[in-house]
C-alpha cells in the first residue's frame, strides 16, 4: 500500500464529502501541491471519482466498488485487522500466499484477498470455485496465543461472523450447517478453510480462509454445484457492493476475535447454536463403525457436534450426516 495515498484518502474521508484545500493536504502530507495532484490521478486509476475545484480544493464524489488495498483501507474501522492488505487480481489460492507470507513473518491480522482464484481450495483437497469479481476470496493470518486444540473454535467463530454479516447486510437468512457451511435457503453460500502451523503446545500461525459467494447469478455456478450453491445476489435478487461487505466482515471478525481472546468461547458457542441449521432435529450419522440416530443439540467447545441419544449426550468429530 502506498502510505501517502492512504493518508490522503483518510484526510479526504474525514472531511465527509466536503472540499479539502490543496494547501491543507500539502501541509499535512509534507508534499507539494503538484505531488497531491499526481496522487489524485492515481486514485482515479483505482476507480475513485474525485472532483477538484479551483480555490475550493478536492473532494471524493464516489469511492469505487473495486477491491484494492486502498479501497479497502478507506473507511475500514478496524484496529488491527487488515492494517496490512495484500491484494492480487488473480492467484492460485490466497491460502498459498498467506502461508508464504506468514512464514516470512507477516504480522497478525494480515489479509490476503484476490479478485479471482484459479485453484481455490476447499477442505480435504476439494475445489472452491472463485470466479472473478464475484465473491470474497480471502485469507487472514492470525497469531493467537491459544493451544492448537482450540483452533477449531476459530473456525466456528468465523462461521458466526459470516452469518452475522449476511443477516445484517442483506435480506437473506443465513444458517450454519455443521461444521462450517454457510447456507441460505439450504444452499451453500460460503465456506471456511482453517489451516495452521503448530507444535504440540504452540501455534506458530493460523490461516483462516473465507470464501463468500456474492454476485454470481444462479446460472453462473459450475454444473456440478449449480443446484447446491447460492450467492447473496442469487438469494436476494440484489447486487451487493463488495468493498463495504469486506470491511464489515473484517470489523465484525476483529470484534468477535477480541471478545473470544478476552472472554473465551461461550459467546461464540451460543451464537453458533442460534444459527445452527436444523438444531434440535433428529439426524442420522454414519461414522466408521456404526450408524446412529440422534437429536442434534449443538456444538461443543472443541468444535464437535453434540448429539443426544437414549444413552445420553455424545460428541461426534467426523462422520456423514443425513438430515431427514
Ligand atoms: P468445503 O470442502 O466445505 O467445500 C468444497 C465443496 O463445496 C466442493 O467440493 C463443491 O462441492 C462445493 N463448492 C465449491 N465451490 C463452491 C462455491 N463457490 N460455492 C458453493 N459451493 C462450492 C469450504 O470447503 C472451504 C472453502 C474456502 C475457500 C476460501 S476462498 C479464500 C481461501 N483460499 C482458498 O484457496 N480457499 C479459501
Amino acid at each position: 500500500m502506498e502510505p501517502t495515498r492512504n493518508r490522503l484518502i483518510e484526510l479526504l474521508e474525514t472531511s465527509d464529502y466536503e472540499y479539502v484545500s490543496g494547501q491543507f493536504l500539502s501541509d499535512k502530507l509534507h508534499i507539494s501541491r503538484s505531488a497531491i495532484w499526481k496522487h489524485m490521478k492515481e486514485l482515479e486509476k483505482d476507480g475513485y471519482i474525485i472532483e477538484g475545484v479551483p480555490r475550493k480544493g478536492y473532494r471524493i464524489v464516489k469511492s469505487p466498488d473495486k477491491i484494492s488495498a486502498n479501497t479497502l483501507h478507506w473507511g475500514l474501522k478496524t484496529n488491527w485487522l487488515g492494517k496490512n492488505i495484500i491484494h492480487k487480481p488473480t492467484t492460485k489460492s490466497t491460502q498459498l500466499i498467506a502461508h508464504q507470507a506468514a512464514q516470512e513473518n507477516a504480522e497478525h491480522g494480515t489479509v490476503i484477498i484476490a479478485d479471482e482464484q484459479t485453484e481455490g481450495k476447499g477442505r480435504m483437497e476439494r475445489r472452491w470455485h472463485s470466479s472473478k469479481h464475484k465473491g470474497i476470496w480471502m485469507s487472514i493470518i492470525l497469531r493467537p496465543s491459544i493451544l492448537p486444540s482450540a483452533a477449531p473454535q476459530l473456525t466456528l467463530l468465523t462461521a458466526t461472523v459470516l452469518a452475522d454479516v449476511i443477516t445484517e447486510q442483506t435480506t437473506a437468512e443465513a444458517k450454519i450447517k455443521w461444521p462450517n457451511d454457510l447456507l441460505i435457503d439450504g444452499k451453500k453460500t460460503a465456506g471456511i478453510l482453517t489451516e495452521m502451523q503448530a507444535e504440540q503446545d504452540r501455534i506458530h500461525y493460523i490461516v483462516v480462509g473465507i470464501g463468500l459467494n456474492v454476485n454470481q447469478t444462479s446460472d453462473e455456478f459450475p454444473g456440478i454445484i449449480n443446484d447446491r450453491a447460492a450467492s447473496l445476489k442469487s438469494a436476494t435478487g440484489e447486487d451487493q457492493p463488495i468493498v463495504p461487505l469486506i470491511q464489515q466482515l473484517l470489523l465484525k471478525f476483529e470484534r468477535s476475535y477480541d471478545t473470544f481472546m478476552h472472554h473465551g468461547f461461550s459467546k461464540v458457542q451460543t451464537k453458533w447454536e442460534s444459527y445452527g441449521y436444523r438444531i434440535g432435529e433428529t439426524i442420522r450419522i454414519r461414522t466408521n463403525h456404526k450408524v446412529l440416530e440422534a437429536a442434534f443439540t449443538g456444538v461443543a467447545e472443541d468444535g464437535a457436534l453434540l448429539i443426544e441419544t437414549g444413552e445420553g449426550s455424545q460428541k461426534i468429530y467426523s462422520g456423514e450426516i443425513e438430515w431427514f
